[in-house]
């Protein structure tokens, strides 16, 4: 035999515990740029994602795309810089941003999941009012935060058998605003108003490292914090482990820092005892 068909059939029924540990569970997936690679790793994100509503999961997909929109400002010849992992927008860039997220970016997103079978709708967060914002910080122009979030719409699209996939772009108080919100900072947002039993956030590391550079595969809040103060966790891990932090005070069950780049990576976390990245909670 070419492959080995009695193992794939125990890996299926080893699965079963947990399948049905998360029948009805709502899971989060932030999708970041970084993870997204070549058609062959989107159509794989997109299978996991299938699956997951396949046996009984509402899978929520919030994407990211800095990479893409780095692309298209650069077509454009508009300058862009980050400022505290925070792309600084003003109202050339954030046009860029709707139309990159919003257009291309979530439109890939919701083929590749149809292309496997799933239905999906793509949405942002000017959809239904899903999410308003106000200004982050006056440093950063049109760079929003979450204030307030409308999530039936979303409750709505699980009932009808479709996944939900969402681009980071909210609506403002005012008429006719438009803010460009971090990826993770949205799927955080989400995540929480729905008090979801899972957010996973797919990126490019294997997970928190510590100081020797393993990766932790366990943290509570409180070790997150220290090691955040302690400067072991730095950089682009700094807002992802803020995002884990504030969804798990809003009341998600359980965060995960995993590697989107790895084949399966969501199911190897949701549905196997060897789990994948980094896991924090209470
Ligand atoms: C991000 C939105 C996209 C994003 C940006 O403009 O790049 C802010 O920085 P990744 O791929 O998840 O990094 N917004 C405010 O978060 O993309």
């Amino acid at each position: 035999m070419s492959r080995d068909w009695i193992a794939i059939a125990r890996t299926l029924s080893e699965a079963l515990p947990y399948m049905q540990r998360y029948s009805g569970a709502v899971v989060v997936v932030k999708f970041g740029g970084n993870a997204m690679g070549d058609a062959d790793a989107m159509a794989n994100f997109a299978r996991d994602i299938v699956l997951m509503k396949q046996v009984g999961m509402n899978p929520v997909v919030v994407h990211g795309g800095g990479p893409m929109i780095n692309q298209m400002l650069d077509k454009l010849g508009i300058q862009s810089e980050f400022v505290r992992g925070k792309r600084v927008t003003d109202q050339a860039t954030v046009e860029v941003v709707e139309m990159v997220l919003t257009g291309l970016v979530n439109k890939r997103i919701v083929q590749a999941i149809m292309d496997e079978g799933g239905r999906a709708v793509g949405l942002s967060g000017k959809d239904d009012d899903l999410m308003v914002a106000e200004a982050d910080d006056p440093e950063l122009g049109f760079v929003g935060k979450p204030t307030e979030m409308n999530v039936q719409v979303l409750r709505d699209l699980f009932s009808a058998g479709i996944i939900p996939v969402v681009a980071p772009v909210a609506t403002g108080m005012d008429a006719n605003q438009t803010f460009n919100v971090n990826g993770d900072t949205a799927a955080g947002a989400i995540a929480g108003a729905l008090k979801a039993d899972r957010l996973l956030l797919l990126t490019d590391v294997a997970g928190v490292k510590d100081a020797s550079g393993e990766v932790v595969t366990q943290l509570s809040p409180d070790q997150t914090r220290q090691m955040i103060n302690e400067g072991t966790i730095a950089g682009g891990m700094i807002p992802k482990t803020e995002t884990a932090l504030d969804a798990l005070a809003r009341g998600v069950r359980a965060v995960v820092i995993l590697d989107g780049r790895l084949p399966n990576a969501s199911l190897l976390e949701l549905f196997t005892e060897h789990g994948a990245g980094s896991i924090i909670r209470e």
